[in-house]
């Protein structure tokens, strides 16, 4: 089996993304790039992990731009994200869920390459010490809209938006790291999903999952349920459903929320299930933004064998319209995400 490709404890992300350069499916560049976000989850880690004696729980006092109450951890780590990917000098743009437009980077010599990222996802979760995440993913800068183009302020915004704007299929990368018992950096370039934990003695990741594959099914649904009189009659049927013992051999599924994706999400990975966040007559895309929370995770789901759907289409297929757009997120086992299609497409 592929598994056997890596010595589990002898394998770094260093030496891993080494490996990767070498089999040429990434170029140094974006290793650097790569190598960068790392730092940046290890950094956002040990925050997380002292937030409660730091004076780093509660909240900023501001808004961001999705009218959504900013936590201190939720500034510092967006600081610390950017202050990451600036340095390497190899990235052209990059746009986080805290900040209303995409950022040019003048600091870039080369690479330019397109970043995305929730810095910490789930952050209402802080002040409890439950898990919370990143999310991040990587794009070539568009061919169409050359940055160097730009005249002025505005064409140069623009052409900022557009190269970020990219459907998830043409992401080159994409990951999470897992803020819990331990520190978990999920990562894929296109070529499977490996797992890395951080080893707090070395301070580095070291591989603990290759080639992760998503169970093609799993007995638990992952959903916000207190929504539920406000979803569409197709999916409330299909949560009835999972609900009968006698449809499913006495056991019904179980029912799993933590209320952060990348918690739920990685359960899902190595679990099997479903998540979902539908939408709701008071929000009819749902709550999760399609760039830098359902792309990345739709690729990672794909490239472990799962799905990552709308109910309606592949997430992937979409063509984003506005930096911050929204979309209904059913993600996890291929036969639990067909199944939940079989209420939901085409109706
Ligand atoms: P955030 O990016 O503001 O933290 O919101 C995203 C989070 C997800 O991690 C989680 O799955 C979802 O919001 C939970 O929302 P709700 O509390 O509505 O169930
Ligand atoms: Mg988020």
């Amino acid at each position: 089996p592929r598994q056997d490709e890596y010595d589990l404890g002898a394998t770094t992300l260093t030496t891993w993304l080494l490996k990767q350069e070498l089999k040429g499916t990434i170029d140094s560049e974006f290793a650097v790039v790569l190598s960068s976000i790392a730092l940046a989850c290890k950094q956002i880690a040990s925050l997380v992990g002292r937030a409660g004696i730091s004076n780093l729980t509660g909240l900023a006092g501001e808004e961001n731009v999705q009218g959504e109450a900013q936590k201190k951890l939720d500034v510092v780590s967006n600081t610390v994200f950017s202050n990451c990917l600036r340095s390497t000098g190899r990235t052209g743009i990059i746009a986080s869920e805290e900040e209303e437009f995409p950022v040019f980077v003048e600091e870039t010599f080369s690479g330019n390459y397109v970043v995305v990222f929730d810095p910490l996802d789930g952050s209402s979760n802080i002040d409890a010490g439950i898990s919370v995440g990143s999310i991040f993913g990587a794009y070539l800068p568009s061919e169409e809209c050359s940055l160097e183009d730009a005249e002025d302020g505005e064409t140069l915004m623009n052409n900022c938006v557009l190269n970020v704007c990219q459907p998830g299929k043409m992401l080159k990368a994409a990951g999470y790291c897992l803020y819990s018992t331990s520190t978990v950096l999920v990562l894929s370039v296109g070529d499977g999903v490996f797992g890395f934990t951080l080893d707090p003695l070395i301070g580095e990741f070291v591989m603990s999952h290759p080639y992760m594959q998503v169970p093609e099914s799993g007995k638990i649904y992952s959903f916000n349920e207190g929504n539920y009189d406000m979803w569409d009659d197709d999916v409330k049927a299909y949560i009835d459903s999972l609900k009968k013992p006698e449809k499913w051999e006495g056991k019904p599924y179980s029912s799993r929320y933590i209320g952060a994706l990348v918690g739920d999400f990685h359960r899902t990975m190595l679990y099997g299930g479903i998540y979902g966040y539908p939408g709701a007559t008071n929000a009819p895309n749902g709550k999760l933004r399609l760039l830098y929370e359902c792309a990345p995770m739709s690729f990672l789901a794909e490239q472990a064998g799962g799905m990552g759907s709308t109910g309606k289409e592949r997430v992937l297929d979409i063509d984003p319209t506005a930096v911050h757009q929204r979309v209904p997120l059913f993600i996890g086992s291929k036969k639990e995400v067909e199944y939940l299609e079989s209420f939901t497409k085409g109706k």
